[in-house]
């Protein structure tokens, strides 16, 4: 059970201080007597149910407690045992169970149930990684419901593999010993205030909470300018992740996972420590959620809030007198780093002083693998070991990206260079410009990125104009990762997660639409949200858009990513584009050093 933040708003109403949003609480409810899902609305002042309503597809994300006793219920069944025997396993107590949500798994459909297929590991012992002894080509499929193992596959032994991968201190051989102490030290404490519920850091404004599924949610972004609390972001979260992974061998082309949809980042979020997470001058946050039966709990330091040097913001130095100006960046940072079965995701919200607002995925945990005997052909995986191998996958990770600049009524172009044709225009032929496209209604805008024309899409607000007399406007700059999904037809992850086929879509701002797969991904067989949304081809032009990003990772996996992975990172940029009427960041300044200057 989860409750949930309304994200109703005071539409059209904003200039109205008195009128005041409704509090709804959304509950996404499982009976587990029968498995059925309901998903209710409370209006927390009236203290009435709004609406309970039954998904016409999907079911309500996993519970943590559905999988306690999964292990037993698979351990007692003669099917699963005899597997394990061919296998040379006799002892269960150390085997780890990763359960995985599945129903409809392209070689076989288990629709209406609610079910977990489970796959196991071998450890040596409790703090082994049993990533490195996979018990090859065992699926037990569990009816989370009735409790009954449905069926065991066993799609072909492979031997156990032999070889530990440990990360833990114990398991290295010696530390590198040429590291002097660091220490982060800011003697009159952080520039950043929280005065009830509101960050505000310099020029920059906003609230954050934590979803139970989404992790951080920022809400009313603002950039002080011109005497005023300049409105760029209304909401801004991950709304949905995909994990779609490649591998053509009959054991794992089943496997795709929705983090948030299934699971749920929020609810596992880390609690972050001091020294070991975060250094220096730290703002932690505690979320406080609902637990699995309605209770609250708290996640304590569950969102990390801090400033850091970052290098250089401008410089210049005069050829002529040979000065130099320069002055040094420093952004805020607002993060929260999830752990969801083998994985580990860090989530990173940058604030620089120029107005730019970036973000950074941070990937790291440890890889799925699979055993094969040395020598096999393995296209899609990387060999980590003469026993075993970690598969192809991606990782889709979806933002819902709610703008208000300087209000709710925008628009979208894309924006891309274009040579002009040799010619009168353009005699030696070295002249190019820019292509600028209104989006002007949904099907316009399902777009994918291509660096080679340096494409992007600027949200601009059409009524409010800067010194120049063009729109004030926002950048979505795409980074290097925009993958969009690989599997195709009819891989199942693919006719469920059609909304990464693309990596950008707008849609008219509507408080039912909040994750691009729809809210009910959990156990799905079709595509909801995103790609029946849009069938609609509604306007989105000088209205209140929503703009969802897909950046895509396709991680080849590296034997370097073995056996833990070093922190990947991958994001993308929203730059101010004619919103400020010049440099905003020019009041920054001089350091205190005279040698600056
Ligand atoms: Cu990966």
């Amino acid at each position: 059970m989860f409750l949930f933040e309304n994200n109703k708003r005071k539409d059209n109403q904003a200039e109205d201080t008195n009128l005041q949003a409704d509090r709804i609480s959304r509950t996404m409810l499982i009976d587990r007597k029968t498995g059925q899902t309901f998903d209710i609305h409370v209006n927390l002042q009236t203290k009435e149910i709004e609406s309970c309503e039954r998904p016409s597809t999907g079911q309500a994300p996993m519970l943590i407690a559905e999988f306690e006793s999964l292990g037993d219920l698979i351990k007692f069944n003669p099917k699963w045992l005899a597997a394990m025997a061919e296998r040379g396993i006799t002892e269960t107590k150390h085997l780890q169970i990763d359960p995985w949500a599945v129903s409809n798994m392209g070689f076989v459909k288990y629709e209406g149930r609610r079910l977990a297929g489970a796959i196991c590991w071998s450890r040596l012992f409790p703090d082994d990684n049993g990533y490195a002894r996979p018990v090859e080509g065992v699926l037990a499929i569990v009816d989370l419901t009735t409790r009954e193992v449905l069926d065991v596959y066993d799609f072909g032994a492979k031997p156990i593999p032999i070889k530990s991968a440990n990360y833990t201190p114990d398991a290295i051989s010696k530390f590198r010993d040429d590291i002097k102490p660091i220490e982060i030290s800011q003697p009159e404490g952080s520039s950043i205030t929280i005065s009830d519920h509101q960050l505000s850091w310099q020029k920059w404004k906003m609230r954050i909470s934590l979803h139970p599924l989404e992790g951080i949610v920022l809400h009313e972004i603002s950039y002080f300018d011109k005497g005023t609390d300049r409105s760029i972001l209304h909401r801004a979260s991950m709304a949905e992740m995909i994990v779609p992974y490649g591998d053509a061998d009959r054991a794992h082309n089943w496997r795709g996972a929705f983090d948030i949809g299934e699971f749920g980042l929020g609810k596992l979020t880390n609690s972050l420590v001091l020294g070991c997470d975060c250094l220096g001058e730290i703002i932690y946050l505690d979320a406080v959620l609902s637990d699995e039966k309605g209770d609250p709990y708290t996640i304590p330091n569950a969102i990390c809030i801090h400033e850091e040097d970052d290098g250089i913001l401008w410089k210049h130095q005069d050829w002529v007198t040979g000065k130099t100006e320069v002055r040094r960046s420093r952004r805020l940072v607002v993060s929260a780093v999830h752990s969801i079965g083998n994985y580990e995701y860090g989530l990173f919200w940058y604030f620089h002083q120029d107005g730019t607002i970036s973000t950074e995925v941070k990937l790291t945990g440890i890889l799925q693998t699979r055993s094969t005997e040395k020598g096999a052909l393995t296209p899609s995986s990387t060999r980590l070991s003469d026993e075993i191998v970690a598969g192809f996958h991606q990782h889709i990770f979806a933002f819902r990206l709610d703008f208000d600049l300087d209000g709710q009524n925008n628009s979208v172009y894309e924006v891309q260079s274009e040579q002009i044709p040799v010619g009168e225009l353009n005699p030696t032929g070295s002249a190019f410009t820019i292509r600028k496209t209104l989006l002007a209604n949904e099907q316009d805008g399902i777009r994918t990125t291509d660096s080679q024309v340096a494409r992007s899409w600027v949200v601009v607000n059409p009524n409010k104009l800067n010194r120049v007399g063009t729109p004030v406007g926002y950048k979505l700059l795409p980074g290097w990762a925009s993958a969009t999904i690989l599997a195709q037809d009819p891989a199942p992850i693919r006719s469920r997660g059609r909304f990464a086929e693309k990596n950008v879509w707008v849609t008219p701002y509507s408080p039912h639409e909040t994750r691009p797969a729809g809210d009910f991904p959990n156990q799905s067989s079709t595509s909801e949200g995103l790609p029946a949304w849009t069938q609609a081809n509604r306007a989105i032009e000088n209205t209140d858009v929503v703009v969802w990003y897909n950046l895509g990772v396709t991680h080849i996996p590296r034997l370097e990513d073995w056996p833990v992975m070093p922190v990947e990172r991958v994001g993308f940029m929203l730059l101010p584009n004619g919103f400020f009427d010049e440099n905003p960041a020019l009041d920054v300044p001089p350091s205190g050093e005279k040698s600056c200057h």
